[in-house]
């Protein structure tokens, strides 16, 4: 069973080999083929108007199956290696040890924020942007430029305490947990995180940024806990409900998977 730990308990040995797979993901170009992926859900999300990845229910289930097989693709490369997962309520500086040169390397630099340090800086020659929105090839960073503060887990506490998990219209506009967390409504969680790194992480193809996945697991994590505090609620709408992906339709791309399928994470991994 794979364990899912918080980042900042892992060895340097585990930090290296997750390093190393992720390296040889890019080299192998699978790790370009997930910044697609995920670019091609971003927004409106799929070409008849309905919402997958983001900005509805399936926001949680949509990106569960996503970084699993991302960590399933790590797992070819080692199968020691599981995603770790950032407490950006704990680790919440660019002093953090997740920032080192040994691990997901630090801040851009001032000027045009490019990650200089770190095994995912230009200079290391690994880590080209072939994905892009922009003509820039270089992974960049602005730690707390966009906005200065990461969440609390005061803030994020009150969100796990919400009973519902969703509720209509099901979009940015919804009250519930989902929209809490995703961060379209209240004290901004999930939102919030990508805007204080800054770059890349900003924009669809934020999986750029090796932090993403490290980000999107703690995401998950808190959609676990909430399962845990609330076992009498669960995934919503449940049928019927035009543009919106309901319990037990399939999520674009893979078409095989429904949320329904993603609600136990236990058979695939649990958090340490
Ligand atoms: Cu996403
Ligand atoms: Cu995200």
């Amino acid at each position: 069973m794979a364990d899912r730990k918080n980042q900042a308990d892992l060895t340097a040995t585990e930090k290296r080999n997750f390093v190393d797979a992720v390296l040889a993901l890019k080299r192998s170009g699978r790790y370009d083929e997930f910044i697609t992926t995920h670019n091609g859900f971003i927004m409106g999300d799929t070409d008849n108007g309905e919402r997958v990845g983001h900005r509805s229910p399936s926001f949680l289930p949509w990106h569960r199956r996503f970084i699993l097989q991302f960590e399933q693709a790590l797992q070819t490369v080692n199968p020691s290696v599981t995603l770790p997962y950032w407490d950006w309520t704990a680790d919440r500086t660019p002093r953090s040890s997740l920032w080192a040169d040994d691990f997901l390397g630090g801040n851009g630099r001032s000027g045009d924020g490019r990650v200089t340090t770190g095994p995912f800086a230009t200079g290391s020659g690994n880590w080209t942007m072939n994905i892009r929105v922009d003509g820039r090839t270089y992974l960049r960073r602005a730690l707390g430029v966009g906005v200065r503060e990461l969440p609390t887990r005061a803030e994020v506490d009150a969100v796990l305490a919400m009973p519902v998990y969703d509720a209509a219209p099901w979009n940015s506009a919804s009250d519930g947990f989902r929209n809490n967390l995703e961060g379209w409504r209240g004290a901004n969680l999930h939102n919030r995180v990508h805007v204080w790194v800054g770059g890349q992480m900003t924009t669809g193809v934020s999986p750029n940024d090796p932090v993403f996945w490290l980000h999107h697991c703690f995401i998950d994590k808190l959609w676990a806990d909430w399962q845990r505090l609330h076992p009498t609620s669960s995934y919503v709408p449940t049928t019927g409900t035009p543009n919106v992906v309901d319990l037990n339709e399939t999520m674009k791309p893979w078409n095989d998977v429904t949320p329904a399928d993603m609600l136990d994470h236990t058979p695939h991994y649990t958090y340490a």
